[in-house]
């Protein structure tokens, strides 16, 4: 894994954890050491750690006990002390009896109790005095998991100066659930004490906003929710959305690799007899994991002959976990004793077909089950994530062996040619077990083909870089701010933060291309330029960005390009002209054109669609209108050369998701161009995208660097074909090709006011 370095510009990285990444083990000689300890979170985060080490803040994992700070690799650990109390009533109580099952679909009932929640209430505030205490001036704190959030809010009151991000693990539960939490309020409140709350998926992100919404005074636009200023606080910004979390797909590629892995998954299926088939499952021991019902259609599989119990092996391997709480005892004695019933029942002398294993194994150890495995079975009635699946898919080089999957578990949303399970259903569980056994092998490398390149395009770095990096922008634009930086002067007094301040990674860059004889300065129109709305037809271009880009439209040898997914009539709409001021503007992703002659592409006057076009469009139409038209709250925008869904208007998060799937699902069928946005689909008879019309721009003018600014995942097509010397801007979070971020449109209108100074010597004020 590479290119971390540069994530935290140079600040200091202080994590949080409930828990710190390692257990304290007595060795033989009696001398006690650290090791890594397992589970999900540690996964993930240790590969980030050790490139950019960092302050570890968290509890040993013995109650009553003082641990001095200590060192290990490139990481300081921090302990914080629990007493017993804390753990029963902090940890096994708030943590693991009220908040994981109300967090997990409720599976089992959640407990409320007040002195819990008091307790709860507390070690968060010791966590929060903690990190105030050890953080360096200005460093990024990124605090960890449903423990432990109050502590942004707390500390932020202790340390305004930090970067406070926070990442839920877990599902973050739907408002008809979260809703029975008696410190519901507290827990939003201490949650928007960050910059950044991270989610594993949209619909965790979009239930959020919508109960902070509901319960506090912030408002949401998109992903970024508004906190208004009160008496003692200024008003600032909090970005709340998904970062589905990964793991270091090539480390676990790399140890797959090691002739010694591959002698011992041989081993292991020699050890087990060498049957026919090798099932696999590998979870914590909780209920959440769905191992009763896979244990179940495993048995009703077995009962009903449909395996034969000599020719196959499901090797169970269940960690120890949360072992004092009673739900997890219960749910220990109840797998061991199906166990046993099911190997006793179908078992021989030399043959158990059912091997169970409550201990935690090396990374080397748990690669070679997974190369022994021909089926791995992931069954959770409820998981963030599950990065047990992904670590298979990343060991299995030869692409063979088949991923049984749980539709609610996060992974499903990025590993879709699993073979997906609802595991309440066993007889579609049964149906999926039989599927995977005799899957022809033709069938499982198409499948892992599609998954491996799932899990390596979007590893733990992208993960960690794309929740890092929206962390940096905000602290550069406050470190900026506050150190009064070179762009000091052109901003004006800001009443929300992050404030319009130019990032000093982006300044510099941009005091590179400012001076070149020709430039081409590009921008996408909704979300960069203009800040996003409700009603698409109220977008506005901020004032600010306009002057700027008409003074650089107007400076010898720069040439400004609007490109945007609307429409040339809906740009029209929002009063930004279709080239009056002499720019050139694409509507339609790069299907229209108008202030620059291409062949190929439509101009606002010429150039329209074929009669062929015409028929296509008008029989696309009728049918969105007809299946789409009628839904409360979507809009249907017609294009020149396709349609658009637009449901940022549909109240239910859960239906304005159906109800693009169902778009997608009509314009596949009418053979359209799918194109996807921020609560909008598009299909288009064109194949066309900003890159290509970026590309033919650029030809069209003479050679010199562009500046691209755009925030949508459309616009990742125009970074795509930007070199060395040009320089791409994302605006706000998520992926990207771009190599410079900023968080707002406000910041991308300071980016364009500080590039007509330095190219011109004219100074823009603030809007
Ligand atoms: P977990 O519930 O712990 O994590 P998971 O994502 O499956 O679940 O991670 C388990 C990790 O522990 C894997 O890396 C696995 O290899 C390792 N592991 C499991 N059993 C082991 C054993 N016996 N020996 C050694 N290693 C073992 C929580 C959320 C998930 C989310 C993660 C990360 O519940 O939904 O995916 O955090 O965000």
């Amino acid at each position: 894994m590479t290119g971390l370095q540069g994530l935290t510009g140079g600040r200091e990285l202080v994590m949080v954890s409930n828990r710190l990444p390692v257990d304290r083990v007595v060795e033989a000689d009696g001398s006690t050491a650290w090791r890594t300890s397992p589970g999900g979170l540690v996964t993930a985060v240790e590969p980030i750690v050790e490139q950019l080490g960092c302050v570890w803040v968290g509890w040993a994992g013995s109650a009553d006990e003082h641990v001095d700070p200590f060192e290990i690799g490139r990481m300081r650990l921090e302990p914080v002390e629990l007493s017993t109390d804390d753990v029963e009533l902090y940890y096994e109580g708030f943590s693991n009896g009220t908040l994981w099952p109300l967090y997990h679909d409720v599976i089992a009932p959640p407990e409320f109790h007040r002195q819990w929640w008091d307790r709860y209430r507390k070690v968060n505030q010791r966590f929060a005095e903690r990190v105030a205490a050890v953080a360096a001036e200005g460093a990024i704190a990124w605090i960890h998991d449903y423990q432990l959030q109050l502590v942004p809010a707390m500390l932020r009151e202790l340390r305004p100066d930090l970067t406070i991000g926070f990442f839920l693990h877990i599902p973050f539960p739907p408002r008809g659930l979260f809703e029975q939490l008696p410190w519901r309020r507290s827990i939003i409140s201490g949650l928007l004490g960050a910059d950044v709350i991270g989610f594993q998926r949209v619909p965790d992100a979009i239930s959020f906003r919508t109960i902070a919404d509901r319960y506090t005074h912030t408002q949401a636009l998109g992903n970024t929710m508004v906190l208004p200023a009160t008496s003692d606080a200024p008003g600032r910004t909090v970005l709340a959305q998904e970062f589905p979390i990964s793991i270091d797909a090539a480390a676990f590629a790399e140890v797959a690799r090691r002739p010694e892995t591959q002698d011992r998954a041989r081993q292991i299926r020699a050890e087990l007899g060498n049957p026919k088939t090798v099932m696999l499952g590998v979870d914590r021991l909780d209920y959440t994991k769905g191992i009763r019902h896979r244990l179940k259609a495993f048995d009703e599989l077995l009962v009903d002959d449909e395996i034969d119990a000599s020719q196959i092996v499901l090797v169970q391997v269940a960690s120890p976990s949360r072992e004092r709480v009673d739900a997890y005892r219960q749910l220990r004695d109840e797998v061991e004793v199906t166990v046993g019933r099911i190997n006793g029942e179908h078992g021989t002398i030399g043959h158990a077909p059912l091997v169970y294993l409550h201990r935690g194994y090396s990374r080397e150890e748990m690669v070679a089950m997974y190369l022994a495995a021909d089926v791995l079975v992931v069954t959770p009635l409820r998981d963030g994530m599950n990065l047990v699946a992904k670590e298979y898919v990343a060991c299995r080089e030869d692409e063979q062996g088949v991923l049984i999957l749980s539709e609610f578990a996060g992974a499903a949303d990025e590993l879709r040619d699993a073979l997906l399970v609802n595991p309440h259903d066993i007889e579609g569980l049964k149906a999926a077990m039989l599927r995977a056994v005799h899957m022809p092998q033709e069938e499982q490398h198409r499948r892992m083909h599609g998954m491996r390149r799932a899990v390596h395009d979007n590893d733990v770095a992208h993960w960690a870089s794309g929740f890092l990096g929206s962390m940096t922008a905000i602290s550069e634009s406050r470190a900026t701010a506050h150190t009064g930086g070179p762009e000091d002067g052109m901003t004006g007094p800001i009443s929300i933060v992050p404030p319009a301040f130019v990032p000093r990674s982006v300044g510099d860059r941009l005091r590179r291309i400012a001076t070149a004889s020709s430039l081409l300065v590009a921008t996408d129109f909704d979300g960069t330029i203009a800040p996003i709305v409700r009603r698409p037809q109220d977008a506005r271009m901020l004032p600010r960005a306009r002057q700027a880009l008409e003074l650089l439209n107007a400076a010898p040898g720069v040439r400004v390009a609007l490109l945007s997914g609307r429409s040339l009539d809906g740009l029209a709409e929002t009063g930004t002209g279709t080239g009056g001021e002499g720019w050139i503007i694409s509507g339609s992703h790069g299907s229209e054109l108008t202030g620059l002659e291409l062949p190929g592409v439509s101009g606002a006057d010429g150039g329209a669609p074929t009669a062929e076009e015409v028929d296509w469009l008008q029989r696309v139409n009728r049918r969105f209108e007809r299946v789409l038209g009628g839904e409360p709250g979507v809009r249907l925008e017609r294009k020149p050369f396709g349609i658009a869904v637009h449901t940022r208007e549909v109240r239910d998060p859960d239906q304005s998701r159906e109800l693009q799937a169902a778009a997608v699902e009509l314009g596949i069928a009418e053979g359209l161009h799918v194109r996807e946005g921020k609560e909008v689909r598009e299909f288009s008879v064109r194949a066309s995208n900003k890159g290509a019309v970026l590309q033919s721009i650029r030809d069209a003018l003479p050679s010199g660097p562009v500046l691209f600014l755009g925030d949508d995942v459309t616009d990742e097509d125009a970074f795509a074909v930007l070199g060395p010397d040009d320089l791409g801007i994302k605006v706000g979070p998520g992926d990207t090709a771009a190599t410079g971020r900023v968080p707002d449109p406000e910041t991308v209108a300071a980016v364009l006011a500080r590039l007509v100074e330095l190219r011109t010597g004219i100074v823009i004020g603030s809007d």
